[in-house]
């Protein structure tokens, strides 16, 4: 496994072995399906970290005051969707080996699917959180499995249908549709309902998959597919309090394309919910 590193997210310096939660970037959006360019969001979100306080009045906490750190992006064999996903699998499984939390930064959506499957390899009783302006639950797109359209439907596969919960899908071609009601997939469109579900799933290790593109296009433009009508900051903020209950192991945040950022403003909103996210699951 190799890195590539410029910079890491502020106040994320600390050594692997120092480090209780390690940031990873995974440069990949090898099939991108609308506007690609997710690869460098990873480098975007953490220069524009730097805008940012490290202090979160909401969740009274510091990234100074734990112990955080960087690895940079993972060196990956772009073209070749599957050489990718064996190295993200190496890399998921030398951080779990080593106990590290890890926060993902995409990157395309199919990244979870390797990622999951390393994590139910130690966690036989996974669950899954997956926020998501799209459904995610094609049997395969534009002929092939391993797709980004396709990435729920994985993630069931190594996990069971019983064990995902999604928030915020409002976007679903028919067959996906019909699939999901058959199979009784949790989809809930109100965040307002994620307690319940976190009442229904504490005690649990949780993997919280994070789709940028579950946000409103209007606060955050620069996504692979946007799609209207989704979460403001104020929604993902009204979270946190459930968020933390639940024991996070990992975390991923996908899909922003800084390539249609011309103001910058998504990879800023970015790294504040990552912020926040780090915060949420630290541990002094
Ligand atoms: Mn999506």
């Amino acid at each position: 496994m190799n890195f590539l590193k410029n910079s890491h997210f502020v106040a994320c310096d600390n050594s692997f072995k120092d480090s209780k939660t390690v940031i990873a970037g995974l440069p990949y959006d090898g099939t991108s399906s609308f506007r690609p360019g997710s690869r460098f969001a990873p480098e975007s979100i953490r220069n524009y970290s730097y805008a940012i306080e490290t202090f979160s009045h909401e969740q009274e906490k510091d990234l100074m005051e734990y112990k955080f750190g960087d690895l940079g992006n993972l060196e990956l064999p772009l073209g070749s969707s599957e050489a990718v996903l064996t190295e993200v699998e190496n890399l998921c499984s030398w951080i779990l080996e080593n106990n590290k939390k890890a926060v993902y930064l995409g990157g395309e959506h199919l990244l979870t699917y390797p990622i999951i499957k390393q994590y139910y390899k130690k966690y036989k009783d996974i669950k899954v959180i997956y926020f998501d302006a799209h459904a995610d639950f094609r049997e395969e797109f534009t002929g092939s499995r391993l797709s980004h359209a396709c990435a729920a439907k994985l993630t069931t596969e190594v996990i069971g249908d019983d064990n995902l919960f999604m928030f915020g899908i409002r976007s679903f071609e028919k067959n996906e549709w019909l699939d999901m009601k058959k199979r009784n997939i949790y989809v809930d469109h109100k965040v307002e309902h994620f307690n319940e579900v976190v009442e229904k799933i504490k005690g649990y290790p949780v993997y919280m998959s994070l789709d940028m593109d579950v946000f409103d296009p209007a606060c955050l433009p620069a996504l692979g597919t946007p799609e209207a009508g989704g979460m403001f900051y104020r929604d993902f903020i009204n979270l946190l309090p459930g968020l933390s209950k639940l024991n996070i192991v990992g975390v991923d945040v996908l899909e922003i394309s800084p390539e249609y950022d011309s103001q910058g403003n998504s990879s800023i909103f970015a790294a504040k919910v990552v912020r926040e996210l780090l915060l949420n699951t630290a541990e002094k």
